[in-house]
């Protein structure tokens, strides 16, 4: 362990920047050794400080080695500057001046994917949140915004390309012989936005022509070899352009808008202004050898990330502590979106789905924080699925409460009021108040506290009067920091039906409807439903119009009814899951107690009718026949006994199977999509539902299904089908599992995002060999731990590997965080990623709790990054 540990830094204490910096000037000549970065900031105090003599304080990195200072042109001797903890302290300053750094970086040996580095041959780099700081000094933060001009100096014959925010402006070639190329961007940003690329890359291009008849280039750059696989990013892109202007009224404002593709990548995607970053994985598609999941992530990553060109870009936060501001609203934007370009059930109930698996899981563990934080240690590691997903959910709350019509209104006049400017969750909420005159004080505190609600409802009908009451109690649980929780602005979403699943419209405060939308505000509240002539069964959160935990005690007929006749598709497979989670909750304590495991499963009767009814949406049923998965039984159980959640799960599924073998294998062969591959809905929904089947078939004792499974993978055109069938050889214990895998390696070793994919199937591969199969993956040469894609895999498919890193032995927590302990040092913010199933630990069973609580240990005394330090020690605490 360090000396002196990180420490916290606090909303509370926010302050305006003492400095401000109109104008960003920025030279790199860029080498295979050493790059030099020049900049010139244009420099002022703050006017909002009155007249003030603070020191100017810029923020810098490890590996940013100062050459020299100058202000005003008088180059500063050393007495004049110092550096502290990597900030450069500037004691005496004018009231506005020009400050010039130049700087070294050694892109090459940037092993954290931070700041400028190199991915493959090229030059490229991520900033946010705190990245600049390792280019150059400068005043890192989103709050100081300023014009940036870029020049580039590199070698044309080995970076032909050489691209940065805005326009480029000029070209010329230095006395050397280099080449220059100056890019010039209007519009302020924060540093965070900056982007810088240079490479020999291959270029698609195309126009997309605005609302206001203005011409746009868009341009999509990759390595040479990938070229052919950027089509469908680009229809996309101009997807989401029509989009956001048909929707938001928001049209895109330079001349050019300008994607990257890169192999190394901390995370997805980057909304750079102009210039957005892609990792490769989030960006290349083609049927071979891309599948339909893949095809749908790049469509949306795309949108999200030009979306965020107004949510973001144009109005940025004025502090990271607002991160939602920007990431939870582009989420609700790109999550509208998708669902305007297929099917909307579809969507939420994957969106749902997601995050009552993982945004639930992090809302109840150590690491738990409210949608804006109070708090961090370091930012990186607040890109979580609660400011991103949960923060969506509070969006979407504002748009159920307002209403289409002046939640646009709402949008409108946030983005006209705050142009230009770096604002807060509240300026955001204060816009849609002040327009749509909805009263959102009570709502504001979805904003500031932690937890999932649970919300426990009860029901009486008084037959005499037609009246049916509905009591709902709202709590929301402790959590690390906020010990007690005050009572949150709830919709929750209802209808209500008869014994036959037929709607019924009743009355509710004068309002005569089929659904209702009720305001829950105290910590209980009673609804009075009138007019009704049999006790309704009610459909309850519709849609999942809040973000909380539902206790209701539905009869399995009651959730039968509701999966086969609800006029809400989202509930209708809601119920279906909640059946399953009864009988497998069921099975699981069965499991625990060491009994044989059996069951009179409703479900196979529920799923029986599904299968039969051919007037459904093929992927609706798809979803609906999905069991919870392992994850999402973890997330409600306490204690979670990973063995036992597996054998219960493994045990229905293989009696539906049995039980509806012919249905299966009826299903598999009707939903087959004999045309030519097309990334579409109606396509996407066949093979979901013929693969989901197959999967079924493939547990059913039967040799066909065994030909059959073999058959679709050695013969699919496509990705999707080719390797729905490896999982399900892998997973279903196939008898040819282990050479399909192999033939896969064989076929696709030259495609790196396919081999990913054989990466982490291989790596979830569930025996007792687990963890050797992992540590020969890591010395495979497909392997590479520089790049992240290949760690996620890896780790991430031996996270999900319940034999393996459930091992009783506790060998496999012990080999992650040995991995942790080694990325800890060269990429820390992947070695924090990892730390997240290290974090569960409490909720573990006693003896397996007990071992990994040890592995935290043996990490914490080594010499940690803020960023796996601030995991570990509120895992710990
Ligand atoms: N804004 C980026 C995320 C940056 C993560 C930095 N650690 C991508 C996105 O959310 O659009
Ligand atoms: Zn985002």
């Amino acid at each position: 362990m360090k000396e002196s540990q990180p420490s916290a830094i606090y909303l509370k204490d926010y302050t305006a920047p003492p400095f401000l910096i109109d104008k960003t000037e920025l030279s790199f000549d860029l080498d295979e050794s050493t790059t030099v970065v020049t900049s010139r900031l244009h420099m002022r105090r703050n006017p909002v400080f009155g007249a003030s003599t603070v020191p100017l304080v810029l923020d810098g990195g490890p590996d940013v080695k100062l050459i020299g200072v100058a202000m005003d042109d008088y180059e500063l001797p050393q007495e004049e500057y110092r550096v502290v903890d990597d900030q450069l302290i500037i004691t005496a300053t004018a009231d506005s001046f020009v400050l010039t750094c130049e700087t070294l970086i050694e892109p090459q040996n940037n092993t954290r994917l931070e700041g400028l580095y190199r991915s493959s041959s090229m030059f490229c780099t991520q900033c946010e949140a705190e990245g600049f700081r390792h280019i150059t000094y400068y005043l890192d933060r989103p709050d100081v915004m300023s014009v940036f001009t870029t020049t580039i100096i590199a070698d044309e014959t080995r970076y032909p390309v050489m691209l940065s925010n805005g326009n480029e402006v000029e070209r010329g070639k230095t006395d050397e012989g280099k080449t220059v190329v100056v890019w010039h961007d209007p519009f302020p940003k924060p540093a965070y936005l900056f982007a810088l690329v240079a490479g020999d890359l291959a270029v698609k291009n195309d126009v997309f022509i605005t609302q206001s008849q203005r011409e746009v280039t868009l341009q999509i750059f990759t390595e040479s070899h990938n070229i052919d696989k950027v089509d469908y990013a680009m229809e996309a892109l101009k997807r989401s352009m029509r989009w956001d202007e048909e929707t938001y009224g928001r049209e895109y404002d330079l001349d050019i808008f300008m994607i990257v593709a890169v192999d190394d990548f901390n995370m997805g995607a980057m909304e750079n202004k102009g210039l957005n970053i892609f990792n490769s994985s989030c960006l290349l598609a083609s049927p071979e050898t891309t599948t339909d999941d893949a095809y749908l992530r790049v469509e949306a990553i795309v949108a999200h990330e030009y979306f965020h060109n107004w949510s973001g870009n144009r109005v940025t936060c004025r502090d990271w502590f607002q991160l939602s501001l920007k990431e939870g609203f582009t989420v609700f934007r790109d999550q509208t979106f998708s669902a305007d370009m297929h099917s909307a059930t579809v969507k939420r109930v994957e969106d749902v789905s997601f995050l009552r698996t993982a945004q639930f899981a992090e809302d109840a563990g150590p690491m738990a924080h409210p949608v804006r934080p109070a708090s961090f240690i370091e930012i990186s590691n607040f890109y979580t699925l609660t400011v991103y997903e949960k923060g969506a959910e509070i969006v979407r709350m504002i748009h159920t409460l307002l209403g289409e019509e002046k939640f646009r209104a709402g949008s409108d006049l946030y983005f006209d009021r705050h142009d230009g400017q770096a604002v807060t969750c509240d300026d955001f909420v204060a816009a849609m108040q002040d327009a749509s005159g909805v009263d959102l004080s009570q709502f504001k505190r979805w904003y500031s506290q932690a937890g999932t609600p649970k919300l426990s409802v009860t029901d009486a009908f008084d037959q005499a009067l037609g009246k049916y009451c509905v009591t709902i109690k709202q709590d929301t649980p402790a959590t690390p920091g906020q010990p007690t929780k005050l009572p949150l602005h709830i919709p929750v979403r209802i209808g209500l039906l008869d014994a036959n699943g037929q709607s019924l419209s009743s009355s509710l405060d004068g309002a005569t409807s089929e659904e209702h939308v009720l305001h829950l505000t105290d910590a209980e509240q009673s609804f009075e439903f009138t007019g009704l002539a049999t006790r309704p069964v009610p459909s309850l959160l519709r849609g999942f119009s809040a973000p909380v935990k539902l206790d209701y005690n539905y009869s399995s007929q009651d959730l039968l009814l509701l999966m086969s006749s609800d006029s809400d598709g989202f509930n209708r497979w809601s119920a279906a899951q909640q059946l399953a989670v009864n009988e497998l909750s069921q099975l699981i304590t069965q499991a625990i107690k060491g009994e044989t495991l059996a069951i009179e499963s409703q479900l196979v009767h529920g799923f029986k009718a599904l299968l039969a009814d051919a007037s459904l949406d093929p992927a609706m049923v798809a979803l609906v026949l999905t069991l919870p998965n392992q994850a999402y039984l973890s997330e409600i159980s306490t204690p979670i006994y990973p063995a036992e959640i597996k054998q219960a799960r493994v045990y229905l599924k293989t009696l539906l199977a049995e039980a509806l073998s012919a249905d299966f294998e009826r299903i598999y062969q009707q939903h087959r999509v004999t045309e030519e591959y097309q990334a579409v809905a109606e396509d996407i929904a066949h093979r979901s539902l013929k693969n989901v089947a197959l999967s079924y078939w493939a547990e059913a004792s039967s040799e066909r299904a065994q030909q059959a499974v073999f058959e679709q993978f050695s013969t699919a055109d496509n990705m999707t089908d080719q390797f729905a069938a490896l999982s399900i050889a892998v997973h279903s214990q196939h008898n040819q599992a282990a050479d399909m895998l192999a033939a896969f390696y064989e076929q696709w070793k030259t495609e790196p995002l396919v081999v990913n994919k054989w990466l982490m199937l291989s790596a979830s591969q569930d025996n007792a060999n687990a963890l050797s199969i992992v540590k020969g993956l890591m010395a495979h040469p497909a392997f590479d731990l520089k790049n992240p894609n290949k760690v996620r895999s890896v780790l991430g498919g031996f996270g999900q590997n319940v034999a393996g890193f459930h091992k009783e032995d506790g060998s496999g927590y012990q080999f992650l965080a040995d991995q942790i302990i080694v990325l800890n040092k060269r990429n820390p913010q992947i070695a924090s990623r990892l730390c997240t199933p290290l974090t569960r630990w409490k909720k573990l069973k006693p003896e397996l709790s007990a071992k990994m609580k040890s592995e935290l240990e043996r990490i914490l005394a080594e010499d940690l990054s803020k960023d796996v330090y601030e995991v570990i020690t509120k895992s710990l605490a």
